[in-house]
């Protein structure tokens, strides 16, 4: 199966990529390969089987066509999209039971420039999206608001997304926030209780939508620092794709 990691600038992919690979080499009898989609990556802790760096980043690119960090970026998003010929067999030929992808954090451009176009790179039939929250969102607005761009993603790219707690050694209320993302209608009660005029009113009716679709969530709660949730993401990757004997 192929895992799309997507979230907020510095949520957590690249570590995330990291530790969940180390841990299914160590803890499953399964191969693994890591896609670094992200142009602009500076290190990866992982080792890479394919690199868009290989092709440009976000510097080349700067340097090439003249052009500051945003401007590259998007043009960045135009090429991986002019490289589909490129690209495309590449991936391909990258064959692993696990193929964890890791994306940009700018992820409104990927999302609107070229994110349905690349998810044609990969066959969606066996493709999840992580969407993940990192701890610093992890108070009731903020995850009114991760929800909220989760299902952006979601209606975006079409693909299945289950949202991951990044990062949750940070947090000292994780299982607050956990069961505000498994029962909406908790997190618009705290909602409700809270001062201020239309962006409490905004935060309610965003969270009566995330109740309305997302009732009832399964949530993951990872660490890449202390390691922590991968065994439980692994599971809930495993359970959508693979319970009827379909990893891919
Ligand atoms: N404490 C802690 N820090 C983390 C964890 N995961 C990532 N970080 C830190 O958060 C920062 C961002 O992590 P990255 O893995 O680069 O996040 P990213 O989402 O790939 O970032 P971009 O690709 O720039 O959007 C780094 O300083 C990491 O060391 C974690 O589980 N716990
Ligand atoms: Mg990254």
């Amino acid at each position: 199966m192929d895992i799309m990691f997507l979230g907020p600038a510095g949520s957590g992919k690249t570590s995330l990529v990291h530790s969940f690979s180390q841990w299914i080499i160590c803890n499953q009898d399964r191969s693994v390969s890591c896609i670094n989609l992200d142009p602009g990556a500076e290190y990866l802790p992982y080792k890479a089987d394919f690199d868009i760096r290989k092709f440009f980043t976000i510097e080349s690119i700067m340097k090439e066509e003249k052009l500051g960090p945003n401007g590259a970026f998007l043009r960045a998003m135009e090429k991986m999209v002019e490289m589909k010929d490129k690209i495309k067999p590449e991936i391909e030929r990258i064959k692993a039971d696990f193929r964890l992808i890791d994306l940009p954090g700018q992820l409104e451009p990927f999302l609107f420039y070229s994110g349905e176009e690349i998810i044609s790179y990969f066959d969606k039939k066996r493709m999840l999206g992580l969407f993940l929250i990192p701890a610093e969102m992890f108070n009731p607005k903020g995850i009114a608001i991760a929800e909220l761009l989760s299902l952006i993603v979601r209606l975006k790219l079409e693909i299945p997304t289950i949202n991951v707690l990044t990062k949750v050694d940070l947090a000292r209320n994780a299982e607050e926030i956990e069961s505000f993302l498994k029962y909406p209608e908790k997190l618009r009660r705290v909602l409700e209780k809270i001062e201020g005029g239309m962006e409490k009113d905004l935060a309610i009716i965003a969270s009566r939508l995330v109740e309305k679709i997302a009732r009832e969530q399964r949530i993951v709660k990872t660490s890449a620092k202390t390691g922590e949730g991968m065994k439980d993401l692994y599971d809930i990757c495993y359970e959508i794709f693979c319970t009827c004997g379909d990893l891919r």
